[in-house]
């Protein structure tokens, strides 16, 4: 099987429309070409600055347009950050993921961040972060503190990016992932279904990732948490009959496997209020990655228990540090 970065739309529709369970046959045979099927990687989510951010993404809790409540931070202090880390190492963690509530770091957030970064490394997990835009020299900075990965995401279809977020645009968002790579940092990017998009934007926004000029190594699948006070949140709430019906967003996970078989494919927001048997439908259909723990960012998650009990009942397990990082580890020890 070959990777592809040649994806037309029609192929990407084509494959929403295949019967259910073919569809979920083929994700599940590219899955197991490419990956070790049933094992399943786990990342923690930290938020080390909160709120306060002045971009005005519909679906989220921290933008300063959203009305809820949230208290805005500032960026947390490095030894309390890696406290956190520690203790998700503990927990069985192998990456950590930090984000930030910024349209882009501050030169002055650097240091701390590098610091950050650099101390996490050294707790033997993966490192990721999402700070929002990056300047070239950032992501050298980034690169050079030894970042695994930066997550950054599309989050929809072309067509359907400007009516979720009017303060920056696709362009600005392609200019950053192409940064990272350039940088040298594996990319990690993906987006959110749920929020009363069509099935065209659905494949627009498979097909934007599957046609870059790399794949990204992982890819987050978010099912919009709807948080009341944003302005998806509460356009859901008001018309319950939009919400994403549980077989489309396999769908979604489906397509995103087939057409991006070497990628992680991350099962990320919405799992909370998702049930076993949808979560274990996404497992078939190629995702093989989720957030553990209690919170995301802010919003809750599913949490550590409901997860360990879910993975045994279905026979999963936890997967063994990734490729770039055993890599990493390798060249430090010939040092
Ligand atoms: N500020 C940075 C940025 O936007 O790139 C990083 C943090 S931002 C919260 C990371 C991602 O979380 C967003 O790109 C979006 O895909 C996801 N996200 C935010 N709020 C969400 C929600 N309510 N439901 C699902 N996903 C959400
Ligand atoms: C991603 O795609 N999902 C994560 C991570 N990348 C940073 C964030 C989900 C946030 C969910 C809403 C919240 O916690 O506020
Ligand atoms: Fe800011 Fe990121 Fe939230 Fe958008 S998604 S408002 S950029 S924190």
């Amino acid at each position: 099987m070959t990777v592809r970065t040649d994806w037309t739309r029609p192929e990407i529709a084509a494959l929403f429309d295949l019967p259910f369970d073919e569809l979920v046959y083929q994700a599940a045979t590219v899955h197991r070409a490419h990956h070790a099927a049933g094992q399943i990687q786990l990342c923690t989510l930290l938020s080390i600055k909160t709120g306060g951010c002045p971009e005005d993404c519909g679906y989220c809790s921290q933008s300063v347009y959203a009305k809820t409540g949230l208290e805005a931070t500032k960026l947390m202090d490095v030894q309390a950050v890696l406290q956190k880390a520690a203790q998700a190492a503990d927990n069985g963690s192998h990456r950590f993921c930090m984000g930030a509530a910024w349209r882009n770091p501050k030169d002055r957030d650097m240091p701390a961040i590098v610091e950050i970064v650099k101390g996490v490394r050294q707790m033997g997990m993966e490192t990721c972060m999402t700070l929002g835009m990056l300047s070239p020299e950032q992501a050298d900075m980034l690169a050079e503190a030894g970042l695994d990965y930066y997550n950054h995401n599309i989050d929809t279809s072309p067509e359907r990016y400007n009516e979720i977020i009017t303060t920056r645009t696709m362009a600005d968002r392609l200019d950053t992932l192409a940064e990272v790579r350039r940088a040298g940092i594996n990319v990690c990017s993906g987006g959110i279904v749920g929020m009363g998009e069509t099935r065209a934007d659905r494949v627009g926004f498979i097909h934007t990732l599957a046609t870059l000029p790399a794949h990204p190594e992982s890819v987050p699948v978010n099912a919009l948490v709807p948080v009341k006070g944003t302005v998806l949140g509460d356009m859901l709430a008001d018309t319950p009959l939009a919400k994403i019906d549980d077989i489309e967003f396999v769908r979604v996970v489906a397509a995103a496997r087939i057409t991006m078989p070497m990628s992680m494919v991350r099962l990320s927001a919405g799992r909370e209020s998702m049930s076993e048997a949808t979560q274990a439908l996404c497992f078939m259909a190629g995702a093989n990655s989720i957030f553990t723990g209690d919170k995301l960012l802010t919003a809750a998650n599913a949490g550590d228990d409901k997860d360990a009990a879910l993975l045994a009942k279905l026979g999963l397990v936890p997967m063994e540090a990734e490729e770039p990082l055993r890599a990493c580890k390798a060249l430090e020890a010939a040092d």
